[in-house]
């Protein structure tokens, strides 16, 4: 039995659908923008989300003839085009917050749990996000800000979660993670804490076995009930709220 006391979200599939109207559209406005000959379509997307972080992912694609030859520092050059686009795409609103994601986060704020943010995504493009689409007081509401290249192996590595513990001087048996992934559940898996998954299109089956809770989407109080994929703690569920969690932490 433990206490709840830290919850560390991911960014991408979690706080919002970011991926397939984001940054999917970005990697392909790059590409068309460098004069490549490539676009990633909905399913090849869908395919190559296997592959975390947006620079490996393109190297990926590269590894395997899809996409022309090139140095890493172009590579990076793309991806710093594409990160540009993609905060673009933010900054003009056209990725909502996921249900539930707000009501949730303010109700562990307000209880007083540490909140953090593990990701893959690249630093500027969460920032992106947190400013256009939660706010610019959850610069500061967030306690630690773990994102991309901060450490050399990405999820399913846990060693973003063990980072992001490690700032907080947080236990993992204190700490649960919402994840949307499979990549993200095992990270979080690996790295010693609880996990509640929220699915989404392109992550809907995925393999999550062992996961606390696998649900449809956080909800909300007065919209439909979630869809509980898995539940290993028989919690009564509508939407997910804070004592559910704690529920799971205590279980
Ligand atoms: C998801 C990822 C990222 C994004 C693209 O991260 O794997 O690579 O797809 O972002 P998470 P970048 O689910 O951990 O938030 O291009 O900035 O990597
Ligand atoms: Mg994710």
């Amino acid at each position: 039995m433990a206490e709840l006391k830290c919850i560390l979200w991911d960014v991408d599939g979690t706080l919002a659908d970011t991926e397939r109207d984001g940054h999917r559209v970005a990697f392909n406005m790059a590409f068309d923008e460098a004069g490549h000959d490539r676009e990633w379509d909905v399913p090849t997307y869908g395919e190559l989300l296997a592959v975390t972080g947006g620079k490996e992912r393109i190297k990926f694609d590269i590894e395997r003839g899809d996409m022309c030859e090139m140095p890493y520092e172009e590579i990076a050059g793309l991806h710093a085009r594409k990160t540009a686009h993609y905060e673009t795409l933010i900054a003009e609103g056209r990725i909502p917050l996921r249900p539930g994601v707000r009501r949730l986060l303010e109700e562990a704020y307000a209880a007083g749990i540490t909140l953090g943010v593990a990701t893959t995504t690249t630093p500027s493009a969460l920032d992106a996000l947190i400013e256009h689409s939660l706010g610019s007081e959850w610069f500061d509401r967030f306690a630690v800000l773990a994102a991309g290249d901060i450490v050399p192996a990405k999820k399913p590595a846990p060693d973003i979660y063990t980072y992001a513990m490690e700032q907080l001087g947080v236990n993992p048996e204190n700490t649960l993670a919402l994840e949307d992934s499979e990549n993200g559940w095992k990270s979080a898996h690996a790295a010693g804490l609880k996990c509640v998954v929220t699915v989404n299109d392109y992550t809907r089956d995925h393999d999550f076995t062992g996961a606390d809770l696998v649900v449809s989407e956080l909800g909300e109080p007065d919209g439909e009930a979630v869809n509980v994929l898995q539940d290993l703690h028989t919690l009564d569920v509508h939407h997910i709220k804070l004592s559910h969690l704690k529920a799971i932490m205590h279980d």
